[in-house]
């Protein structure tokens, strides 16, 4: 899973992405005329397998990752060339999600380039430079199209569908609010656009302000509720500094700055909430390792996730969710209980099972 990191330049976007993945890339590259991407994974926290991996000590543990990319800020006015340009868009047109980081903090010492602090705006001109980036593309592809010597059946096809693009983002309809069948979509699928990926908003708060809230604080919560955007406050800066102690002092300034959750805790959650994944579990002494899928999976296409000859040669899946092994501290005692419950190939997994996928390699 990749996600790609966006807002406006300083806002604190690399302070978070150093703060996701542990990276200790330099701060502000907007000030100094950096335009390379960053690129880094982060390890989702996961209290079922640190529980696994205290019963099996395994020989490896293996959290789900989530592969994050730092761009530079985009300015207003990005697509004509201002600021760093928008070229370096290319580096999260393959992301499934776009993290929108936005500044609520106030400090008078770090530029703002629209001069003031105001979230909502912030959060429109952004999305009004994805689409400007999503319409730039559809026109040039239009021109390579328009320029070509072969008019094939497939280039007019295309031609047609993203002449009803060009018209909805002209209008500053985003790609997600066009109705298009399924052939379009298929259609246009190679162009990777932007304005169709899902978007979290980050609200980058001071400590402050996380602590006694902030004036505008509902009604940035009300908008991005309204324009059903995930959103969610982190003091990226604060839990920067406070990641760097040892593991007594974070807590208590964790609990002195009010951080209930860690950034990471609560991306992790808005991806898999609005992405729709969940996490199931396999276990044993030589690993335990959490894997990725989507919601409605059922225990073939799982086990197929493992390894191909799992699910070609499937027979059946040893399930427990991992609430009642908790319960029971280990599988044997699991067993003895009976709560370990066999299930065919059309099983739908659950979040958190815990599984042993039985087959005929
Ligand atoms: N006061 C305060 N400063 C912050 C906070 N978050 C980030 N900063 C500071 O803002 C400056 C810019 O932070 P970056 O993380 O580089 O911001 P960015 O969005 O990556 O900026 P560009 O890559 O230049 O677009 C740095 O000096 C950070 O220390 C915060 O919550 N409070
Ligand atoms: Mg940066």
């Amino acid at each position: 899973m990749k996600v790609g990191l966006v807002g406006l330049p300083t806002v604190g976007k690399t302070t978070f992405f150093n703060l996701l993945t542990n990276a200790k890339v330099e701060t502000s590259a907007f000030q100094s005329g950096k335009i390379n991407a960053n690129f880094s994974l982060a390890r989702v926290p996961d209290e079922r397998v640190d529980f696994l991996a205290e019963v099996y000590k395994p020989k490896k543990v293996t959290y789900a990752q989530i592969e994050v990319i730092d761009i530079p800020g985009l300015v207003s006015g990005a697509s004509e060339g201002k600021g760093s340009g928008n070229q370096f868009l290319d580096n999260i047109r393959k992301v499934d999600c776009l993290v929108h980081i936005v500044r609520a903090f106030s400090d008078e010492s770090i530029l703002h380039p629209e001069g003031s602090i105001d979230v909502i705006r912030d959060i429109e001109n952004i999305g009004m430079e994805l689409l400007l980036a999503d319409l730039q593309l559809v026109e040039t592809r239009i021109e390579r199209i328009d320029a070509g010597k072969k008019i094939t059946k497939e280039l007019t096809a295309e031609r047609e569908v993203l002449q009803k693009l060009r018209e909805s983002l002209e209008n500053e309809i985003g790609l997600s609010d066009i109705e298009l069948s399924e052939e379009e979509q298929r259609i246009i699928e190679h162009l990777d656009f932007l304005t169709v990926k899902p978007v979290i908003i980050v609200i980058n708060v001071d400590e402050q302000q996380l602590a006694e809230g902030y004036e505008s604080r509902e009604k940035i919560l009300n908008y991005c509720k309204e324009k059903n955007l995930p959103a969610f406050e982190v003091s990226a800066k604060a839990e920067a500094e406070i990641s760097e102690l040892d593991e007594q002092d974070r807590a208590v300034f964790m609990k002195e700055l009010n951080i209930k959750e860690s950034g990471i805790d609560l991306l992790a959650r808005a991806i898999y909430e609005k992405l729709n994944l969940i996490s199931f579990l396999t276990a044993g002494e030589d690993e335990v390792k959490a894997w990725t899928i989507t919601r409605g999976t059922n225990a073939k296409a799982a086990a197929g996730k493992i390894h191909s000859d799992i699910e070609r040669g499937f027979i059946r899946a040893e399930v427990i969710n991992f609430k009642d092994f908790k319960e029971c501290g280990n599988m044997v005692k699991a067993r003895e209980l009976g709560k370990l419950r066999l299930e065919g190939k059309e099983y739908i997994i659950q979040d958190g099972d815990i599984i042993n996928f039985r087959f005929n390699g």
